[in-house]
């Protein structure tokens, strides 16, 4: 069968919405660094809606650092994919045209400088994970143990790192007279604006005083809280999408009709006038405190929870009502440690949030956001747990989802079945867990990972004494045994 692409473009069925705008007239006006399916699925889009609106500034050309994989994907399509909008009974199948180029860093990375450093270039999304940021989260120092990391410290010719990118175009920028770019940070992390001005700066200033004086000056890195919810495409997805296409896609996104960018309002050159699901603020810190802790927080611990009941996807999980009634306490609980903005109703996000899980259709898999727990746990769950605690408040729900997680790391779910713990400390937390005989020994060794757990945190009898508890009772009865004391 052949492949979506430009030429293919005009065999589609008429329902099937396509770029309103002339691909060959868009200038390149943003580059993304760590182009996945949540790229494709929000930024991407987002950027197509202005070139639909006829602003021809905003075309993409997008990077991964590693693998080939998207663009051997991509290219072949001349950059075209399919997001589709999945919503229960309905599904709307959308082309977007903004990505027109995908280059794999490591294999051209001058390509990448030169898009970075391009007098076209206004915006730098990435999306690299919470571990691509190579600050360690204790003290917010660069991690200079990290191999990719400590070769950039020593040259910037061939960066291996996000940051590194970002200081070697800058300083190429600031070289030709040109300005900085505004840099947006799209990760699920707290302040993750304020996280990329601190890498940057300080990879910078190792390299050159005035470089990250200059920077400190005239860049720009705005905080930003992203949401979308996006599971990993499956064969089988991009099996059904060819028969109705007609060509085969196999760049597809899955998603809900759902989108949020909410962006603080600091940009350092020009930018589209943003349309849809796109929030300007000055204060994006209580909207991105609300999401980690209510949406990822939640999805954690179905994750887990889910993960170790052997059930394959969100919406599975929430079928128990024993599974709904734990999240309900969770946010009940994530819920006093928030001062959200005053145009969020709670009430109402809960309940948005609780049917934006429940959608059929998705089929996010709990094993997806099982992934990289020890990046994800500060802000989703612990951080929330210490305000609980410094409140002198119960952390019953919260404290199971992190107990699950720690039982996670034993690589066999409630039956036996055995997963791969996808984690940068994967092994190093196999290796503490290794010669503990007890459930509060296992808790105690998992509390010594000062990256994940703030010491002060970690020496508070009160955390300990609930996780223990909770992981022998995971580790005795299972995790519907634990949902089942949340049952109304
Ligand atoms: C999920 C997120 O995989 C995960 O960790 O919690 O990717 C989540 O789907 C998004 O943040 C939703 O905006």
């Amino acid at each position: 069968m052949s492949r979506l692409s430009s030429t293919t473009l005009a065999t589609l069925p008429a329902d099937i919405i396509r770029p309103a705008y002339d691909r060959a007239a868009v200038t390149c006006g943003v580059v993304h660094i760590g182009i996945g399916a949540f790229h494709r699925a929000h930024q991407a889009v987002v950027f197509d809606d202005a070139l639909n609106a006829g602003d021809m500034r905003w075309g993409i050309i997008a990077a991964s650092l590693r693998s080939p994989a998207v663009r051997d994907q991509m290219q072949p399509q001349d950059g075209l994919y399919t997001m589709l909008v999945r919503d229960g009974s309905h599904e709307q199948a959308r082309i977007i045209g903004a990505v027109q180029r995908v280059i794999v860093a490591p294999e051209e990375p001058q390509a990448l400088l030169a898009a970075l450093a391009s007098a076209d270039t206004h915006i730098v999304t990435l999306t690299i994970t919470e571990k691509g940021y190579k600050l360690d989260p204790a003290t917010g120092a660069l991690i200079e143990t990290d191999p990719q990391l400590a070769a950039d410290l020593v040259s910037l010719d061939s960066p291996q790192t996000a940051p590194g990118y970002i200081v070697a175009a800058l300083a190429r920028r600031r070289a030709a007279g040109l300005q900085p770019f505004t840099a947006i940070s799209c990760d699920n992390l707290p302040h993750n604006g304020a996280r990329l001005r601190d890498a940057v700066l300080a990879l910078a200033r190792r390299h050159d005083a005035t470089l990250a004086d200059w920077i400190a000056q005239h860049g720009a890195f705005p905080e930003t809280m992203v949401d979308r919810i996006v599971p990993a495409t499956t064969a089988e997805d991009i099996a059904a999408l060819a028969t109705r296409l007609g060509v085969e896609d196999q760049a597809m996104v899955k998603t809900e009709p759902f989108l949020q960018w909410v962006i603080e309002d600091k940009f350092c050159g020009p930018r589209p006038d943003f349309g849809a699901g796109v929030q300007l603020t000055a204060a994006v810190a209580p909207w991105e405190e609300a999401k980690l802790r209510l949406l990822n927080g939640a999805h954690s611990g179905i994750a887990y929870l889910g993960g170790l009941a052997g059930i394959e996807h969100v919406h599975d999980v929430l079928t128990l009502p024993e599974a709904r009634h734990f999240v309900e306490s969770l946010w009940d609980e994530a819920e006093t440690t928030l001062s959200p903005p005053p145009e969020l109703d709670i009430a109402a996000y809960r309940r948005a949030l609780m049917a934006r899980f429940d959608n059929p259709t998705l089929r996010h898999r709990t094993r997806q956001i099982a992934m990289d727990g020890s990046q994800k746990l500060p802000q989703r769950l612990l951080a929330p747990i210490a305000a609980r605690l410094d409140a002198g408040q119960r952390i019953d729900a919260l404290s199971l989802a992190v107990a699950a997680w720690i039982r996670w790391q034993a690589g066999r779910d409630d039956s036996g079945t055995r997963h791969q713990v996808d984690d940068p400390l994967a092994a190093a937390m196999a290796a503490t867990l290794a010669d503990r005989q007890s459930a509060a020994g296992r808790v105690a060794a998992m509390l010594t990972f000062d990256a994940v757990v703030p010491p002060p945190l970690a020496r508070d009898e009160r955390l300990r004494a609930s996780l223990t508890h909770w992981l022998s009772i995971l580790e005795t009865d299972g995790a519907q045994a634990a949902l089942a004391s949340f049952r109304a």
